[in-house]
């Protein structure tokens, strides 16, 4: 997409050049402009015969773990070939000037750590991580057999990768932060997201709710349509330098 300039709301730059605390929702779309799709996109190649919320459950993994360990796989390596984005990199910088700023991902694939953010909850885990799908044990090693997915070296379960797939209990201590960050903000931004998976779709409501000023960045008008909160349509990766720029200006 063409860079353009975005309009920046005056009250939206005063009430963030006050504010404490930050806390930034974020979901697929805010590291498309890195080159990973969203979830919602159609897949593409091997795999467009598949949709990712068919992919993405325990029950798609009992079915057939070697069709959902090699789609992993896939996406494992895509993340280790791309680079955070200038979003990413703007809500890093955030932190340069706002007390607490604490970004709540859904996503899995570590960009925002990469970005240098700090403080970052991870809400459906982290795709460089495997797990033992009989123990829950996390494996630190573990080595890509012929016959995928590997087996745990300790009881010889499946290995999986460690993300909360539908149907699955988030992390307790990530929600238990998020929910913190989010009901304690002054400002919380929900960015990339279609807001349709709970409960971190939630996370918007409990903002409004305490009394936080809510700002959705999303191309799709039509994404997490609500009144009351400030919305600008376009990329990330372009909206965040600009408004980082119009309310730290030389950041
Ligand atoms: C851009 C852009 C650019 C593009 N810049 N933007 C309440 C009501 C109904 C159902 C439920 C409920 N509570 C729980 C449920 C069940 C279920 C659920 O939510 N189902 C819904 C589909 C209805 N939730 C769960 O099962 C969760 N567990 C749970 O709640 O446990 C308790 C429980 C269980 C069962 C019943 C009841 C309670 C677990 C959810 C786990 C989600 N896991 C996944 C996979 C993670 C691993 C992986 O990556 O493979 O997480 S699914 C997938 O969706 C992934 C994402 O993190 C998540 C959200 O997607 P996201 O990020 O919003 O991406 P997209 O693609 O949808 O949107 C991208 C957006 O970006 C779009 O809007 C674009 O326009 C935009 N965009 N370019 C900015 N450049």
């Amino acid at each position: 997409m063409p860079e353009r300039p975005y309009a920046i709301p005056q009250e939206l730059v005063e009430r963030l050049r006050t504010a404490n605390k930050i806390a930034i929702l974020t979901g697929a779309g805010i590291s498309a402009e890195s080159g990973i799709p969203t979830f919602r996109d159609a897949l593409a190649g091997l795999w467009a015969q598949y949709n990712p919320e068919d992919l993405a459950t325990p029950e798609a993994f009992e079915r057939n773990p070697r069709l959902v360990w090699e789609w992993y796989s896939e996406r494992r390596s895509l993340v280790t070939q791309v680079s955070p984005n200038p979003g990413h990199l703007a809500l890093a910088a955030m932190e340069r000037f706002v007390p607490t700023v604490t970004v709540i991902t859904q996503n899995v694939d570590g960009l925002h750590q990469r970005a240098g953010s700090t403080r970052v909850v991870e809400l459906h885990g982290n795709i460089s991580r495997v797990k033992c799908s009989q123990e829950g044990i996390v494996v630190e090693h573990w080595e890509e057999s012929s016959t995928p997915p590997p087996l745990c070296p300790f009881c010889h379960g499946l290995l999986r990768p460690d993300v909360v797939w539908f149907g699955e209990l988030l992390p307790e201590q990530a929600m238990r932060e998020a929910i913190k960050a989010t009901a304690t903000c002054d400002v919380f931004f929900s960015i990339g997201t279609s807001g349709q998976v709970y409960p971190a779709a939630s996370l918007v409501d409990l903002a409004r709710g305490s009394g936080a000023t809510v700002v959705v960045i999303n191309p799709d008008e039509k994404a997490q349509a609500l009144p009351s909160f400030y919305r600008l349509n376009g990329p990330a990766g372009q909206i965040l330098p600009q408004l980082v720029q119009a309310v730290w200006p030389g950041a």
